[in-house]
């Protein structure tokens, strides 16, 4: 049976077939959607959000040795935060399959950075696998696992964004029930650095292993050409547009791109007269190859380490004519910049920000938006949970009108030990929760804070307001995050506060599915009242447009009915619609 699957989907298919019976995860585009298909669709896996990648990652591990088929999903700078745990995986191995997928976005389309986490592997000595199409994200999850077993070795399956969003058909299969494996308790091979020590020859005797195995490795596939003057050694995504930029050459398609097959990649290459290293991202299988002492290669000089390759690119850099325009009939797609929602309980504290003039130290959320027009009111966004220990090292450099601005998720995730340093150092901190009960920016998926599970049943709820007071934070007031004027009069009391302060701003993400199903009344402008001062396009609504005459229109069917725009029209020309009823 064949099924049109997102590569995501195709994943989570995969893992349900080989058996999987524990999986965590974090948020993190182009990951999410696999967590989130095996819970609507395979919850025999048992997956759950877990609250950072560190965590999955760890409890992802302790499932494994204790037996279970496992899968941990995250983006590529989410294996930054469990790197702690991937780097010493290796030294015990895992008992169940173990794989670990790194969604890498190059191109950045919804990143802080561009990455190419295969260097993490290789610094792990952990093998990856890279599928070409959704056909092999489904098959290379089940490969994996099997690979994992076999050389009891934590296993990356490396997607990017393409792969994990497009859409193919794929065989699929039953879900097999895979024996648990025994765990013994063993210090000598989980504990210990001293005990960890006689383990380091493992690590080797393992990546050699791998190393052998990588030469007849089935997903390392030869496509010879009778044609020899040019081959390709490429994988992932790239596979695609060289067959389709370049389908007289040779390839030598790599489905695992560590370790690389040395013999294999000398081989291929001395059977063609210029080779062309085609890899999204960095030189990863180039640098290798002429490592290797391989010379009648070209790579990186023609294409490119900065953001995604195409067929288009691809056809540029090797002067094969102009690409193909982009298919664009019936399609009518207005630019626009990226912007928070109708109703987004942000809009308020960026503008109470903006207005009180402080310097505002951001993080990772919807909220980075307020760095934009026509807020401009964040001035740093580096990685989740910096915000907090940003703001503490600007106040140490004399600027102490700084506030920190962070999502209850990315609390969650990496607010919490420099909320504990800002105390404990005595820092001035003052720090705003954005409290919208989700992980917004992915999806809005549940949290600790928003009472919910992945499967979206009730769970125990964080209290954000006791956890701050435990932890010594000397003011913690909550506010309506809708209610303009206490925002910034609340946001005013905490700045002047001689200790932490955190306000914790509250109202729940417009993209909740209860908030979606709410029966919203909408607001409407009383034109006989309105003097078009212009107070209510300061909101900066995407639902406010202007009508002919020059008046503002607020579109019902998009109006969450925040209130926010009628609080600051003088002339109380906007009213709930249900008044002219
Ligand atoms: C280390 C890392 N993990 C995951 C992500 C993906 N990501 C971007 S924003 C975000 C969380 C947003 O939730 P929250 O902080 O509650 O803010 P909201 O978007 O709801 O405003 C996540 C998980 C990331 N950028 N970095």
């Amino acid at each position: 049976m064949r099924e049109f699957l997102l590569g995501n989907e195709a994943i989570a298919r995969g893992a349900w077939e080989a058996g999987v019976k524990f999986v965590s995860g974090y948020p993190g585009t182009p990951s999410t959607e696999i967590i989130e298909t095996l819970a609507t669709r395979f919850p025999e896996t048992n997956p759950r959000w877990s609250a950072n990648e560190k965590v999955a990652f760890e409890e992802g591990m302790g499932a494994a040795i204790g037996g279970l088929r496992v899968l941990v999903t995250m983006k590529h700078v989410g294996l930054n935060v469990a790197a702690d745990a991937f780097m010493v995986f290796p030294y015990s191995g895992t008992n169940g399959g173990f794989v670990v997928i790194s969604a890498d976005d190059p191109g950045m389309h919804s990143s802080q950075n561009e990455q190419d986490n295969r260097y993490l592997a290789r610094v792990g000595k952990v093998p990856v696998l890279e599928p070409s199409d959704a056909q092999e994200c489904h098959d290379f999850i089940i490969a994996g696992l099997e690979l994992s077993e076999q050389f009891k070795s934590p296993v990356m399956l490396r997607t990017t964004t393409r792969i994990a969003h497009h859409k193919g058909l794929v065989e699929v299969g039953e879900r097999k029930e895979v024996e648990q494996k025994e765990f013994v308790r063993d210090a000598k091979r989980f504990s210990v650095p001293i005990y960890r020590l006689a383990r380091r020859p493992e690590v080797e005797k393992t990546l050699n292993a791998l190393m052998d195995y990588a030469e007849t490795c089935p997903f390392n596939r030869v496509e010879h050409s009778d044609n020899k003057s040019i081959g390709v050694v490429t994988s992932g995504i790239t596979y695609q547009y060289v067959k389709e930029v370049m389908p007289e050459a040779g390839v030598l398609r790599l489905g695992m791109t560590f370790p690389l097959p040395a013999k294999l990649l000398r081989e291929f290459c001395s059977a063609y007269q210029t080779v062309y290293v085609i890899e999204e991202g960095e030189p990863f299988i180039e640098e290798y190859m002429r490592n290797l002492g391989i010379t009648n290669i070209k790579g990186k000089e023609i294409f490119g380490v900065i953001g995604e390759y195409s067929p288009g690119r691809l056809q540029n850099a090797l002067a094969l004519g102009d690409p193909p325009e982009p298919y664009t009939e019936g399609v009518n797609l207005i630019p626009r910049p990226p912007m928070m929602c109708v109703g987004c309980g942000h809009r308020t504290v960026f503008a109470a920000l903006k207005q009180l003039k402080v310097t505002v130290s951001g993080d990772i959320g919807c909220y980075t938006m307020g760095a934009l027009p026509p807020y401009e009111a964040e001035h740093t966004t580096f990685c989740m949970g910096a915000s907090i220990g940003v703001a503490v090292g600007l106040e140490q450099a004399g600027h102490e009108d700084t506030v920190a601005v962070i999502g209850d998720s990315t609390f969650i995730h990496a607010g919490i030990p420099p909320l504990i340093d800002a105390v404990y150092n005595k820092s001035h901190l003052t720090l705003v929760i954005l409290d919208n009960s989700a992980t917004g920016m992915t999806g809005s998926q549940q949290n600790p804070a928003s009472g919910k599970n992945v499967f979206g049943q009730e769970a125990p709820k964080l209290d954000l307001e006791s956890f701050c007071r435990a932890m010594g934070v000397g003011s913690v007031e909550v506010v309506d995050t809708w209610h303009r004027k206490e925002i910034v009069n609340t946001l005013r009391r905490a700045i002047a506060y001689k200790g932490p302060s955190v306000v914790i701003a509250r109202g729940a993400c417009q993209q909740l599915p209860e908030m979606k199903k709410r029966n919203v009344i909408s607001f409407i402008v009383e034109e006989e009242l309105c003097t078009q001062c212009d107070a209510c396009f300061k909101v900066w609504c995407p639902a406010i447009t202007r009508t002919d005459q020059n008046y503002p229109v607020i579109a019902a069917n998009e109006c969450t009915s925040c209130t926010v725009c009628a609080q600051v029209c003088p002339t109380d020309a906007i009213k709930l619609a249900e008044a002219f009823a």
